[in-house]
């Protein structure tokens, strides 16, 4: 989330690569549960897991909000490459979002399924610090994370965790520039199932407005670099996701107020999408 000043130092280009997972189950899926923690400004992740359908629960041990954007590398690409690309202002379409959870606020516990193949991928965080632009990825929160072939060296064996995640109720369409739910959300527990049918990559920044406020009074309070007291409370949503990809994320919501929101800069005019449209809110009533 926030990425709407980093968008002048950080351009991520959008990918070109398709890859379209179906990740829809008619039953509760049962995955490999990797949990990563959060603090400023480091995760604490594996280095490498195996490759298939994997549910990554972000644990926020920290002060501000975390995100993580799972991104793979073609081949040959390093995180020292992408550092350089981002420093330099220039596009990365060798490296490709596919999906993580986003965001967590302070002491919260969130999660996202993602469909990994075997390959080099880093897991990064764009969230800036309240008053400084910088992403905290270049304070140290990016890190490299390996997937194995499934039928490759089975290194997490006998510890490796599993979650049942129900079979996702809602379906959320990402297109340039917009979010379509297949239905008005509800109070309580959900599996929402997110398709990148646009030409570009998008990502949903969900989050819980406080009575009275609006998304123009948050964006209002991230310009000013959070001061004061804030507007929104974060809510669980997908990091970036290339185009053609799927990825789940699984949310429990109150009654209220909320606003979904893309803060990824354009290919064309390095403007977050929000500028041109990708910002909507909407309310979720009571069962
Ligand atoms: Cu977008």
């Amino acid at each position: 989330m926030l990425r709407a000043i980093p968008a002048a130092l950080f351009v991520v280009a959008v990918a070109s690569a398709s890859i379209r997972h179906a990740a829809t189950a008619s039953t509760a899926d049962k995955h490999p549960l990797v949990t990563v923690h959060a603090r400023e400004y480091a995760f604490v992740a594996p280095a490498s897991i195996t490759a298939g359908t994997t549910t990554f629960r972000l644990v926020n041990d920290g002060k501000e909000p975390h995100q993580i954007s799972i991104v793979q590398l073609a081949k040959g690409k390093t995180l020292a490459d992408f550092v350089a690309a981002a420093k330099a202002n220039q596009p990365t379409p060798w490296a490709v979002g596919v999906g993580g959870p986003n965001t967590a606020g302070p002491r919260q516990t969130i999660d996202a399924t993602v469909t990994l193949d075997a390959g080099n991928y880093l897991l990064l965080c764009w969230v800036p610090s309240p008053g400084s632009p910088v992403p905290h990825l270049v304070k140290g929160m990016i890190q490299p994370l390996t997937v194995h072939a499934a039928s490759g060296v089975a290194q997490a064996g006998a510890s490796t965790s599993y979650i049942s995640e129900a079979a996702p109720d809602v379906h959320l369409e990402l297109f340039d520039y917009g979010f379509r739910f297949s239905k008005p959300l509800t109070a309580g527990k959900h599996t929402i199932h997110v398709m990148n049918n646009a030409t570009q990559e998008h990502e949903a920044v969900m989050m819980k407005l406080a009575p009275g406020k609006t998304m123009k009074d948050a964006d209002a309070w991230f310009e000013s670099g959070m001061k004061g007291p804030s507007p929104i409370t974060p809510e669980p949503g997908m990091a970036g996701l290339g185009k053609g990809r799927t990825a789940t994320f699984t949310t429990n919501l109150t009654p209220g107020h909320y606003g979904i929101i893309c803060y990824i800069p354009d290919a064309k005019d390095g403007k977050p999408h929000a500028m041109h449209g990708m910002v909507q809110e909407f309310t979720v009533a009571a069962r």
